[in-house]
């Protein structure tokens, strides 16, 4: 049994300051306070779900608007899963999984690949969900994934409604994350380069 996969990431700017703590090897336990409500709904079910433990505080530029706050948070928990992989060594390495929400069905594929890219097709149609830019929500898993170093394909292939859709889609994301991260004691560096 090895220890728990563990990072905290304090950052501090003069438009946010977070504090993020995240296990990948936890019991899907979410405490997260970003002053954005429908932010708060997504961390806690991409925790849930990929069966992290995640403890997120952010005070951010509200007064602004919701862009800061949104992208800081999710470049402090990507830096975070960075650090708590470590050499990504002993992984699955890739993961791909569905989710639906009643009419909506989002598709991930992840791979840890140290090359930060993100291709997100959420498909939302409304302006704001809660207090929160639906542009955001894209920005949110691009963001994840530069900080994170890993490549991230999230599609929404169908849906009506868009809390349903971005639901669906953090869902998604979670369970290929947790299939990315699983342990694989035959995987040693999973990269034919030897390097990740
Ligand atoms: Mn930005």
């Amino acid at each position: 049994m090895s220890a728990p996969r563990t990072a905290t990431v304090a950052r501090k700017t003069r438009e946010t300051d977070i504090h993020c703590t995240l296990s990948l090897d936890g019991a899907g336990q979410a405490q997260v306070s970003t002053g954005i409500g429908f932010l708060d709904h997504m961390l806690g079910a991409l925790t849930k779900h990929a069966r992290f433990d995640l403890q997120l505080t952010c005070t951010g530029d509200l007064h602004i608007d919701d862009h800061h706050t949104a992208e800081d948070c999710a470049l402090a928990l990507g830096a975070a899963f960075d650090q708590a992989l470590g050499a990504r060594a002993g992984i699955a390495r890739f993961g791909h999984a569905y989710a639906p929400l009643d009419e909506a069905l989002a598709r991930a594929v992840v791979d840890l690949s140290a090359r930060p890219h993100a291709e997100i097709h959420l498909d939302l149609r409304r302006e704001l969900l809660g207090t929160l830019a639906c542009e955001n929500l894209t920005h949110v898993l691009q963001s994840f994934a530069t900080a994170a170093r890993l490549t991230l394909h999230v599609d929404v292939l169908r849906g009506m409604n868009d809390h349903h859709k971005a639901e669906a889609a953090f869902k998604a994301c979670a369970l290929a994350l947790r299939q990315a991260v699983a342990r694989d004691a035959t995987a040693g560096v999973p990269s034919t380069k030897g390097v990740l």
